[in-house]
């Protein structure tokens, strides 16, 4: 390799993620969390895996289709969600990982936002966190709990922007430049986890498409993916099926394949390194030829 083609310490740092005893080298192989929302609402998949046998061989299934990662999610996070309750999400999710326990051998992670759930799931054999809400939730110090508590138990995160609230977030999102102040706040929020004692390649970062955000915004964060992996950080996307390929292209959920694939073939290009998909087969595809061409 010449001198010209050595990424950078920064960039390097953006290529691995460790978790459990794992160290994923990810220069040239990103990782696919196949997504199972445990939940009535959630905007593609709700309803389908509310009964934990369902949820368990969905999970089954989408690690036969070769998930590296799954992400369990117990509470809808759409534009204009209700919030669901700690003791409701742990009801949702606990009968899941119970059944899931012993029976795959991949890293699940949970989706939540809650550090109480986030410490049940753990309990019981989740090693990632997944926050939406960008470790928002902190102590009298200013300290971030749910990072507190990645520390304690040596659990990853993956930190997310999200701007307000999933109820309002969508009422007229404004950013003077969305990809600098994404960037900043996730650096900080992965800086706050850091200080908590989190190794930083445990840390992704993922700059939440569609949460807060405007078609534009979320299509100049995804031009500029690269900016935000020069953080030092994995960079983690959620792209799969979402409403700007609605918006874009005036497709129905249940046709937004394609665009989703094309969408994480172009982000991988970017530098995203970890994603976040309903249609683990086909992105894997997708991204396994892609990744060919890097
Ligand atoms: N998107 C959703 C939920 N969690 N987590 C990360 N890190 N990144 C994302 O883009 C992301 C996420 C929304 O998708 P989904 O879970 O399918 O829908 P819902 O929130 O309605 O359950």
């Amino acid at each position: 390799m010449t001198a010209e083609t050595t990424p950078s310490p920064t960039l390097r740092r953006a290529q691995r993620y460790r978790v459990g005893d794992r160290l994923y080298d990810l220069s040239n192989r990103a990782l696919v969390m196949g997504v199972i929302n445990v939940t009535p609402d959630s905007f593609s998949d709700g309803g389908r895996w509310l009964r934990p046998e369902d949820a368990v061989a969905h999970a089954c299934e989408l690690a036969r289709e070769g998930a590296d990662l799954l992400d369990l999610g117990a509470e809808s996070t759409r534009p204009g969600a209700a919030p669901v309750s700690v003791e409701e999400e742990i009801s949702r999710l606990v009968p899941v990982l119970k059944r899931l326990s012993g029976r795959i051998e991949i890293p699940l992670s949970v989706d939540t936002s809650k550090p109480e759930v986030a410490a049940v799931a753990l309990d019981l054999g989740a090693e990632i966190v997944n926050d939406v809400t960008g470790l928002r939730l902190r102590d009298e110090r200013g300290s971030p709990l749910m990072a507190r508590l990645a520390e304690e138990r040596n659990a990853s995160l993956v930190v997310m922007h999200m701007l307000g609230e999933p109820a309002t977030m969508q009422r007229e999102p404004r950013y003077q430049d969305v990809v600098g102040e994404v960037g900043d706040h996730l650096e900080a929020a992965a800086k706050a986890a850091i200080e908590c004692g989190v190794h930083p390649d445990r840390i992704a970062l993922d700059p939440g498409i569609g949460f807060g955000k405007t078609l534009e915004h979320n299509l100049e964060l995804l031009r500029h993916l690269d900016r935000l992996a020069a953080r030092g950080h994995p960079v983690c996307v959620g792209v799969s099926r979402k409403s700007l390929f609605g918006k874009l292209l005036g497709l129905a959920v249940d046709e937004r394949l394609e665009a989703s694939l094309a969408a994480a073939v172009a982000a991988l290009l970017r530098g995203a390194r970890l994603f976040r998909v309903h249609d683990v087969e086909a992105t894997v595809r997708a991204l396994r030829l892609a990744e060919a061409l890097l």
